[in-house]
């Protein structure tokens, strides 16, 4: 029998890698998006994707529609990765974001739970629940501390996940996933902030790059492999939550100056204040400024995650490292920035 997975957030960077993932294994995958004014189904089609999936409408808000679509489509896997998934908007937005990131797994598992508890869940929880981090690395087993409304959020869903679990049998897990980047991240992310500026730079389109805190560090890994984790998980006997990360942490700024580095620009930096400037080493331009419009009102300074859980029990372990996750993305936002538009 061909098995069913819903994907909600398949509009995002995750939800085309898993959709990828899942129809080369033979899934028949179905994806859910928000009603929106204008089409954004661009990085599926950037994969060659788009016409393989059955794309039905559901909004984490609305618990009636998530009933109607999941009674109809009967999934054998829901994957929830959809959320208000930018840490900085969650500042602005906390009302919203606890209504999407919180309730709206609530309502998923709810539905599941009426249903018979017949489809397997996966949430999306995120190294953002570690915040103030209060062990390194962190561990399945390191105490949470968010920092931010999205981290709590995240947090409550997670929990759900594993009360719904413990209370109603269901197979229910929770992947505490480590940032994760592609040539698919979304725009206003630092990574990518960082690599489609570089680009720009580099094709004279730009003079600089405005970012704020530059010394946060980041267990950064690629969004290609962390999928693969996602599915993993689903397949296992038992439901168990997992730490997915690369072992290996490096600061905004050790991301700017490779991504210089694969334009052959060296970086070299004049202060440690709020007037900091990244200069071009040869040219003595300034290519990096500091901003404090896009420093957080609570910051999560340090991140590092230990994965040996995943490795010996799913056997789950990165493929891409560091240097060539920021090679990837650079080399892509090259290519698009010469040929335009930049659609996401
Ligand atoms: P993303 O690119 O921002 O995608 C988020 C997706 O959620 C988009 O498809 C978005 O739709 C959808 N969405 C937002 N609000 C919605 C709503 N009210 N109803 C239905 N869909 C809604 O995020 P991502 O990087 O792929 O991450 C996937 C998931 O993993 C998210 O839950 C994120 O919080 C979590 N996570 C990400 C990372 C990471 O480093 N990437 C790490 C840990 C956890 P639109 O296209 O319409 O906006
Ligand atoms: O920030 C610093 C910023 O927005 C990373 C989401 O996928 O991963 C992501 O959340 C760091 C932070 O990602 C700029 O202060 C400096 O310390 O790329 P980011 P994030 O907040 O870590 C987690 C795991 C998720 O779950 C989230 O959904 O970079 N930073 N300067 C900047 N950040 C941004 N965005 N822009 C800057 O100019």
């Amino acid at each position: 029998m061909v098995k069913k997975a819903l994907i909600t957030g398949i509009t995002g960077q995750d939800g085309a890698y898993l959709s990828n993932l899942l129809l080369n294994k033979g899934y028949e995958v179905y994806g859910a998006v928000r009603r929106t004014s204008s089409i954004n189904t661009g990085r599926l089609s950037e994969l060659g994707i788009l016409e393989n999936i059955n794309i039905v409408t559901m909004d984490l808000s609305e618990i009636t529609n998530i009933q109607r679509v999941i009674e109809q489509i009967e999934p054998d896997e829901i994957y929830n990765l959809a959320a208000q998934s930018f840490v900085q908007t969650s500042f602005d937005q906390p009302i919203y974001t606890s209504e999407i990131d919180a309730i709206g797994v609530s309502r998923i598992l709810e539905v599941i739970r009426n249903m018979g508890g017949k489809s397997k869940f996966y949430q999306a929880s995120t190294s953002e629940m570690f915040g103030k981090v209060q062990d390194s690395p962190q561990t399945e087993k390191t105490a949470f501390y968010p920092r931010s409304p999205y981290g709590v959020s995240k947090l409550y869903g997670h929990w759900m996940t594993v009360n719904y679990r413990e209370a109603w049998n269901i197979h229910a897990c929770s992947g505490i996933l480590f940032n994760h980047e592609s040539p698919l991240r979304g725009i206003e992310f630092v990574t990518r902030k960082i690599s489609l500026g570089v680009a720009e730079i580099a094709k004279d389109k730009k003079e600089n790059i405005s970012l704020g805190n530059l010394n946060a560090e980041r267990d950064w890994g690629f969004a290609g492999d962390y999928v693969e984790a996602m599915w993993l998980m689903l397949q296992q006997e038992a439901p168990k939550d997992f730490i997915i990360a690369t072992g290996e942490t490096h600061s905004v700024r050790n991301f700017a100056e490779k991504a210089f580095s694969v334009i052959d620009i060296d970086i070299e930096w004049d202060s440690n204040d709020d007037t900091e400037l990244g200069k071009c080493k040869k040219s003595g331009k300034a290519l990096i400024k500091v901003n404090k419009e896009y420093k957080r009102p609570a910051e999560t300074d340090h991140l590092l995650g230990d994965a040996t859980l995943a490795k010996n029990e799913i056997g789950w372990e990165p493929k891409i490292n560091f240097n060539s996750l920021v090679e990837m993305m650079v080399k892509k936002d090259l290519i698009r920035v010469e040929q335009g538009p930049i659609c996401f």
